[in-house]
C-alpha cells in the first residue's frame, strides 16, 4: 500500500520541501494531525511550535520579509485562522511574500456551520493575494506552485490555502509527484523606458528618489545605491524601509513615515522630479497622500513597480516602468548615459539628514533619555544588528537614531501593528544565528505578543529584548492630548513587572530608569548569549523621538 500511494498530507509536505521550505511557523491543531505525523517523518523541514496563532503568522511574515521566499505557517480552522489573520493583513499591506495553512472542517461537515467553521475563501479575500481550497488531493501539487507564484511574483504577498481534514488523509497515487522549485518571473526593464527616465533626471533642478516596497535584496541596495550616488540622486527611504540602503551612502537623506526630518519633507514637496522605486508611496510614507501630492503638475514622477495596478493607482505619473526592483537597480547602476551633470542635492541631503539623526543632548535631560540610549547601542552593537518592532512611539527613536546598515536589518510593520517585533525577532534570530537580533518594544506593544519569548527560549535562540515602558498607550495618549488636551481616557496602563516577567521566560533581565543604567545593562547583556531582557522604564512626558511633550502639547492648545 505505502508503496504505491501516499498521503495527501505526505505529498503536501513533499511539495513545501521541493519549494526549498527550510522552516515553518505553528500552532498545530487536530484539523491538520496528518501534516504534523508527514512532518515528524520528514526532518529536513523544520517545525517551529509557537504560543499564539498572531505570533505564527507575524514570524512566517518576517521570515518572508528576510528571505524573499514565502513565510510558511500552519494553523487551525476559526479560532487559529482567525488569531493569524493579523499577519496576513500585514503581509498583504507591507508585500511580503507568506503562505498560511488552514486546518479544515472535514469536507461532509462543510457548509452546516460545523465546528469552528468559516469559509475561508471570503474571510481572507480582501487581505490575501489569493485564498482558496485544495479538495482533491491530486491537485497539491498545482496549488502548492500556483501558491508560491502568487506570493513571489509582481507585488509580492500573503496566499492562504484551507485543507480540509479528511482530505488530507486521502491517500494518492504515488506518481503523483511535487512540482519543482517556483522562481519570480523575469521582470526586466523596457531600455526605452530607461532612456526617458535618463532625459528626465538630466533636465531635473531638485531630484529626489523614494525607495522602500519589497523585492529590495543585498545586491539590489548595493546597485541603486551606486546609480544614486553616481549622479548624487539624494535617496529617501519609505516607512520602515530604512535598510533598501546604506546609512552610510553620501546619498542617503533619510527616512519618510511617522515624525520626518522636516527639511526632507521640504525636499519632497519642493522636488521637480520624483522617482519612485518599489515603495507604493501610501499614506504613511506620503504623509496621508500630501507629497507627494496625488496631482502635481508641477512635479515630474516615475514610478518604478513590478505591479502594473499600482502605477498611475493613486498619483499622476509621467512615466512608469513595471519591473522588478532588483532587475531596475542593476540597469539602473550599468546604464551608460553621460548626459546627466551631477547634482549636488545628494550631498546636501545626506548632511541634513546627519544632522536631524544625530542626537545633541539637551540642557536638561529627562533621567533616562532615549535618543541618548538608542545613541549608546550605535557603539555597542554590531552595525548590521537586525532591529525589529512592532507600533507605537517608542519605535521612532530607533527609526530617528539608530542606522539600520546591513541588508536585512529592519524588520518592522509599515501596516503599523502592534505585536510584530517579538515574533519577527524570533523568526530573525533563528534565520540569521549568526548576527544579533534586537527586539524593541513598547509596554503595550510587549504584551500583545510577549508569550513568543517562550518559543525564543524553546529554540534557544540568542535575542535582546528592549520593553520601552511609559505606563500608557503613548502614542494613542500624544493623539489624544493633541485632540483633547488633559482629557486622558483609555490610554493608561498599569503594567506587571516586566524584568521578573523576561526572567520567567529563562530570560536574563535588568532594569533601567536612568541612561547611564540602560547603557550598563546594554553592556552586561552584550556579554550574555541566549534571551537577554531590558525593561526600560520612561517618563511618558517623553512623548515621541520628535521631541514631542505632554506638557508641551498641553501649552500649544492653551497659546491656540
Ligand atoms: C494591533 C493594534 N492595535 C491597536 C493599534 C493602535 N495603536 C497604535 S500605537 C498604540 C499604542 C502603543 O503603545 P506602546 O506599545 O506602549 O507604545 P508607546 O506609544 O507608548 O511608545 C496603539 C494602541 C495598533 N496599531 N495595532
Ligand atoms: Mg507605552
Amino acid at each position: 500500500m505505502r508503496n504505491s500511494t501516499q498521503t495527501a498530507a505526505e505529498l503536501l509536505v513533499d511539495c513545501l520541501a521541493e519549494q526549498g521550505t527550510e522552516r515553518l511557523f505553528t500552532v498545530p491543531g487536530e484539523s491538520f494531525l496528518a501534516v504534523l505525523d508527514a512532518l515528524h517523518e520528514r526532518s529536513g523541514i523544520e517545525t517551529v511550535v509557537c504560543r499564539q496563532e498572531g505570533g505564527v503568522a507575524f514570524m512566517a511574515c518576517a521570515d518572508g520579509a528576510m528571505t524573499g521566499r514565502p513565510g510558511i505557517a500552519f494553523v487551525t480552522r476559526g479560532p487559529g485562522a482567525t488569531n493569524a489573520s493579523i499577519g496576513v493583513h500585514v503581509a498583504y499591506q507591507d508585500s511580503q511574500p507568506m503562505i498560511l495553512f488552514v486546518g479544515d472542517v472535514a469536507r461532509p461537515m462543510r457548509d452546516r456551520e460545523g465546528f469552528q467553521e468559516i469559509n475561508f475563501e471570503a474571510f481572507f479575500g480582501p487581505i490575501a493575494k489569493w485564498a482558496a481550497r485544495i479538495d482533491d488531493p491530486a491537485r497539491i501539487p498545482e496549488y502548492v506552485a500556483r501558491a508560491y507564484s502568487v506570493a513571489i511574483s509582481g507585488r509580492p504577498g500573503p496566499v492562504v490555502l484551507a485543507l480540509p481534514e479528511d482530505m488530507l488523509c486521502d491517500h494518492v497515487d504515488a506518481a503523483i509527484k511535487p512540482r519543482p522549485l517556483v522562481t519570480r518571473p523575469a521582470q526586466a526593464v523596457c531600455p526605452d523606458a530607461m532612456q526617458a527616465l535618463f532625459a528626465m533626471i538630466a533636465d531635473a533642478a531638485s531630484p529626489i528618489a523614494i525607495i522602500g516596497g519589497a523585492g529590495w535584496n543585498a545586491k539590489a541596495r548595493e546597485h541603486f545605491q551606486s546609480f544614486a550616488e553616481s549622479i548624487g540622486l539624494p535617496v529617501a527611504t519609505a516607512f520602515r524601509r530604512q535598510d533598501a540602503i546604506s546609512p552610510d551612502s553620501p546619498v542617503y537623506a533619510g527616512n519618510l513615515g511617522y515624525g520626518p526630518n522636516p527639511k526632507l519633507v521640504e525636499r519632497v514637496k519642493q522636488a521637480d522630479f520624483v522617482l519612485a522605486v518599489g515603495a507604493r508611496l501610501g499614506e504613511a510614507t506620503t504623509d496621508g497622500y500630501s507629497f507627494p501630492a496625488t496631482d502635481h503638475p508641477e512635479q515630474l514622477l516615475v514610478h518604478v513597480h513590478p505591479d502594473p495596478e499600482e502605477i498611475g493607482r493613486v498619483y499622476l505619473t509621467e512615466l512608469g516602468l513595471c519591473c522588478a526592483v532588483d532587475e531596475f537597480a542593476e540597469a539602473a547602476a550599468l546604464w551608460e548615459d553621460h548626459s546627466i551633470i551631477p547634482f549636488d542635492a545628494g550631498a546636501e541631503a545626506h548632511r541634513e539628514w546627519l544632522e536631524w539623526a544625530t542626537h545633541s543632548p539637551a540642557d536638561n535631560p529627562p533621567a533616562l533619555d532615549m535618543a541618548a540610549c538608542v545613541t549608546s547601542m550605535r557603539e555597542a552593537l554590531p552595525a548590521d544588528t537586525i532591529i525589529c518592532n512592532g507600533a507605537g512611539n517608542f519605535a521612532g527613536w530607533w527609526h530617528r537614531y539608530w542606522r539600520y546598515a546591513g541588508y536585512p536589518s529592519q524588520l518592522a510593520p509599515t501596516a503599523g501593528a502592534m505585536g510584530y517585533g517579538v515574533p519577527a525577532a524570533v523568526a530573525a534570530a533563528l534565520r540569521f544565528p549568526e548576527r544579533t537580533v534586537v527586539a524593541v518594544a513598547g509596554d503595550g506593544d510587549f504584551l500583545m505578543n510577549g508569550q513568543e519569548l517562550a518559543t525564543a527560549a524553546q529554540y534557544g535562540v540568542n535575542l535582546l529584548v528592549i520593553v520601552v515602558d511609559n505606563g500608557a498607550y503613548g502614542t494613542i495618549r500624544m493623539h489624544q492630548e493633541r485632540e483633547y488636551p488633559g482629557r486622558v481616557s483609555g490610554t493608561q496602563l498599569a503594567n506587571p513587572d516586566f524584568a521578573a516577567l523576561g526572567a520567567a521566560f529563562g530570560a536574563w533581565s535588568a532594569t533601567a530608569s536612568t541612561t547611564a543604567e540602560f547603557i550598563a545593562a546594554l553592556d552586561d547583556a552584550q556579554q550574555r548569549s541566549g534571551l537577554r531582557f531590558i525593561h526600560v522604564k520612561i517618563d511618558v512626558e517623553q512623548l515621541a523621538a520628535s521631541g514631542a511633550t505632554i506638557s508641551g502639547l498641553r501649552a500649544k492648545a492653551k497659546a491656540t
